[in-house]
């Protein structure tokens, strides 16, 4: 509980002072006036253009998003907090940050929300056009004040897959990039089960793979060897390239 509230009292901070300054320019804002992270992400690029994945319209939704790897999470904890329409559900936030905590599905919604509509692609050969809707990832790492020793962010699922607990990474590059976000709503609704109830990653200029489902926090490292398999996923462990850019 005093974990949580230190996180939560960091957001509260920080949303503060996104009133002063509005939240409809939000993001330009925090990158000019940038600490930390936000700033060497952005003397990374030159102080240019960050390239964006490509965005569609409502007329290009897919009909129907469909579910790929795990459908839902096979455990009682799980299947408990569905009944209750995810009231509960936590987002541990940890790792190498200044103020560790989690934050509740409130948390997560009384943030500055993201709309964009993406086409997903699965290496597998399909792909598919959502509207997904979260806070930017940035948002809640400023929050929690990501160390300068920290070069990865590490997702963690609650599903299980064939024996090995799914989870995802990334560089900093992508973490702090505009669309990537904590998605909680799918086409205007509450994140399917299929889809990744009640949080999942959106990771635009990455691949399928990378959009962990079903998150129950995200870590800070320096490195990802002593993490899964060491290859900074679950399916990178078996093969797949850990940078999956498109
Ligand atoms: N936790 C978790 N995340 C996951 C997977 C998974 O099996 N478990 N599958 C991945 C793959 S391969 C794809 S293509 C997408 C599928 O997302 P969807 O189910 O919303 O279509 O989720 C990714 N994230
Ligand atoms: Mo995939």
């Amino acid at each position: 509980m005093k974990r949580r509230n230190f996180l939560v009292a960091g957001l509260g901070a920080f949303l503060a002072g996104c009133n002063e300054i509005g939240k409809s320019d939000w993001f330009g804002k925090v990158v000019d006036g940038a600490q930390g992270w936000h700033r060497e992400l952005h003397r990374a690029l030159g102080g240019g253009r960050i390239p964006m994945a490509p965005e569609y319209t409502r007329a290009d939704l897919s009909p129907y998003f469909r579910g790929n790897g795990s459908l839902t999470v096979d455990t009682d904890a799980y299947r408990a907090a569905e009944a209750e329409g995810f009231a509960n559900w936590r987002l541990a936030v940890g790792g190498l940050v200044d103020n560790p905590g989690e934050l509740s599905m409130d948390d997560i919604r009384a943030l500055p929300q993201r709309t964009q509509i993406t086409r997903h692609d699965c290496v597998e050969g399909w792909s598919a056009i959502g509207e997904w809707t979260g806070p930017q990832l940035s948002q809640i790492l400023d929050a929690a004040g990501v160390q300068p020793e920290a070069n990865f962010i590490v997702f963690r699922c609650a599903d299980n897959l064939n024996g090995a607990d799914y989870y995802e990474s990334c560089d900093m590059d992508d973490a702090f990039h505009p669309q990537t976000i904590i998605a909680h709503e799918l086409n205007g609704e509450p994140l399917p089960v299929r889809n990744g109830a009640p949080l999942r990653l959106r990771i635009e200029r990455q691949l399928g793979y990378k959009h962990a489902k079903y998150l129950t926090g995200i870590e800070a490292v320096a490195s990802l060897d002593d993490i899964g398999g060491g290859s900074g996923g679950y399916w990178e462990d078996r093969g797949y390239r850990w940078y999956a850019g498109i």
